[in-house]
């Protein structure tokens, strides 16, 4: 029997370079979709994916071009498609609205379009988010609960979530939307508050630094960790039936938790390095957000098991090691 190929666009980034690493390892044969500047710098753009480089096949394409995207899906023929390339920094998306709607909304729907016209027996997987219920109308949120985005970012995610109903509904894609709420790892990019921290409190410790600015304390994630909200993403796709999934843990902490722990793990105590910045503070946040896992425990037999305290030491571990300190023991 051939292998299954699974297309992922978004390889290079937290999420993509779990998943690629979890098809490789089920045997699937994995191409990755990437921007042609990623190409051009591999030390850097495509570090995430180097162990696993020689076993994956790169395709260059862009989000802003539905003729790179139909190009690249008629070439591979792929089985499954996760597309997980977004502009997904929540706080750029103030600084520039026009251009995260446009390549979220735009890469969304072109992806959708090639899949319909040139592998319309392809599963499609479309990574929503938390973000697009905002101003919660329910605690916690489920599949059920309404939208409210906060943000140009939101409002991109709500309008891909809409398309991918759509494409199921009218053109009968198995295309289906995990929304995800936070998960973070060690591969975390060092924009997003929970990597900022943890890299923060590395430096301060290794005395490269002295302060961590940051903006709203007081706002609640559910944060969970990233390797395991890939494998919920594939057993979406293995499902007879295309759906949506809530992917979460059911807690929730402050961002004030977290750097107070994080800040301990590394021997300090936050109050002392981080400075409060109203420059960071969003035009409009998010202030609580919590989920219901219920559904994709259920029905696709998942269940998130790194509790929020364990996260946080696998990431400040993996930063003090960055930083060049020994860490003793570690239950990773
Ligand atoms: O880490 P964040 O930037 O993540 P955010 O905005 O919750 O979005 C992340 O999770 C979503 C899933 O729910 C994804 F869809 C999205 O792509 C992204 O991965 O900010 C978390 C919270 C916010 O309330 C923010 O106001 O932390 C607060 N915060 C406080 N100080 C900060 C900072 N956030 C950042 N990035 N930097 C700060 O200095």
């Amino acid at each position: 029997m051939s292998r299954r190929k699974a297309l992922i666009s978004g390889i290079t980034g937290q999420d993509g370079s779990y998943l690629a690493e979890l098809l490789v390892e089920k045997g699937y044969e994995v191409h990755g979709m990437v921007r042609r500047v990623a190409l051009e710098d591999p030390s850097n753009r495509l570090r995430r994916i180097a162990d696993i480089r020689d076993r994956i096949t790169l395709h260059a394409g862009s989000l802003e071009s539905f003729p790179s995207l139909y190009t690249v899906v008629r070439r591979v023929q792929p089985d499954e498609c996760y597309h997980l390339a977004a502009q997904s920094f929540v706080s750029y998306s103030f600084d520039d609205a026009f251009s995260t709607l446009n390549t979220n909304i735009n890469g969304t729907h072109y992806m959708l379009a090639a899949i319909h016209e040139a592998a319309p027996q392809c599963r499609f997987y479309f990574a929503g988010s938390s973000e697009m219920f905002g101003l919660v109308e329910e605690t916690p949120q489920n599949e059920r609960t309404r939208f409210h985005p906060r943000s140009a970012y939101g409002i991109s995610k709500v309008a891909g979530f809409d398309l991918t109903r759509n494409y199921r509904e009218a053109y009968g894609i198995h295309a289906s939307v995990g929304i995800l709420f936070n998960h973070e790892s060690e591969r975390r990019g060092f924009e997003f508050v929970t990597r900022k921290i943890t890299a923060g409190a590395a430096a301060i410790a290794a005395g490269a630094k002295t302060e961590v600015r940051l903006g709203n304390l007081e706002a609640r994630r559910d944060w969970g960790y990233a390797p395991e909200y890939v494998e919920a993403m594939w057993r979406m796709l293995q499902q007879d039936r295309a759906d949506d999934y809530v992917v979460a843990t059911g807690e929730t902490h402050s961002v004030r938790e977290f750097a107070e722990i994080a800040f301990s793990l590394a021997g300090l105590d936050y109050r002392e390095h981080v400075a409060i910045d109203p420059l960071l503070y969003r035009p409009a946040e998010v202030d609580l957000l919590i989920g219901d896992p219920a559904k994709a425990r259920s029905v696709l037999g998942w269940t998130p098991c790194t509790r929020f305290e364990e996260l946080v030491r696998k990431m400040v571990e993996a930063d003090l090691r960055s930083a060049g300190i020994a860490v003793k023991s570690s239950r990773a």
